[in-house]
This record gives C-alpha cells, structure tokens and sequence, in this order.
C-alpha cells in the first residue's frame, strides 16, 4: 500500500552555492514530488547542532554542523507517494561514490560531506524535521 507522506528536503550549501538548486527541484517535479514548501536560510552552528543531534557522538559531527551552517541552503516540504522512502532513493547514498546513477549525489555530489542534499530517512524523522524548519 503506498500512502500520500511528506518528507524534509535541503540542499546543502555546496549545491546553492553551484547554483544546483532548479536542477535538484526539477528532479522531484519529474518524478511527482510536490514541492508544498521552499524557502532559502541561513541557519546558525547551534540549529545546526540542534538538527544533527542524532550524529552528536560521531567524529564528524563538528565539522558536519559548521558545513551546514556555512552557506545558504534551501528546506523544502516533499509531498507524494511514499515520499520519506522514494526521496532517499532520488537522492542516493551518503557517499557519492557509492550512489546509483543519476541519483541526486550522484549528479551532484562531490564528497560524503558536501554530498549536497538531505532528506528525511524515517515517517517519524520527517514529521520532526518539517516541525523543526516551518513551525506554524
Ligand atoms: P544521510 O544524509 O545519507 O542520511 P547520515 O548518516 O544521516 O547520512 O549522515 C548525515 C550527514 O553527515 C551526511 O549526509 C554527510 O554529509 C555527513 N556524514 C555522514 N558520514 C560521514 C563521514 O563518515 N564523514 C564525514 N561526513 C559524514
Ligand atoms: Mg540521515
């Protein structure tokens, strides 16, 4: 059964800042996910910090929190059909070495930290993260 869900999007500032960002969203139009949200920020080292949390014990935390926080980056609001779990398949493996072809950090992607897209990777993650950019 597949069921209408939404799901968090960002790209990453290494892809704003290649001016990537038309291209990534027409990847999810062409593949009948609704853009419902878009807007562009900038995000501090503590949101950042706040939104990794999950990572904090891991050895890449710190620099993955600065990367984050270093640029422009757009948050979107994904909506379609299994969107948490078909968004991550558009958007390939962490490293973009290991991701499938023409996958988003296949594309785009220039290392496992500037892998240029995140994307929610559970329902309940989703809802978490889509209350953390656009609280209402
Ligand atoms: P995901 O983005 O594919 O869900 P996660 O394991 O949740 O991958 O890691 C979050 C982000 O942390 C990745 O997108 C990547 O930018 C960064 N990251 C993950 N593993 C490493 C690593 O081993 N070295 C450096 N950065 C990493
Ligand atoms: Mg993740």
């Amino acid at each position: 059964m597949s069921e209408v869900e939404q799901t968090l999007s960002i790209i990453k500032p290494d892809a704003v800042e290649r001016n990537l960002s038309d291209k990534i969203k027409n990847i999810f139009i062409k593949n009948n996910l609704k853009i419902k949200e878009s807007k562009k920020i900038q995000i501090t080292k503590d949101e950042a910090a706040e939104f990794y949390k999950v990572h904090q014990s891991k050895p890449f935390y710190n620099d993955l929190c600065s990367y984050l926080s270093s640029g422009p980056i757009i948050v979107m609001i994904l909506e379609g059909k299994n969107a948490v779990l078909f968004n991550r398949k558009l958007m390939g493996a962490t490293n973009p070495i290991n991701a499938e072809k023409n996958t988003i950090r296949k594309l785009y992607g220039i290392s496992i930290d500037k892998n240029s897209i995140h994307g929610s990777d559970s329902i309940d993650n989703a809802k978490n993260e889509i209350k953390f950019f656009f609280k209402t």
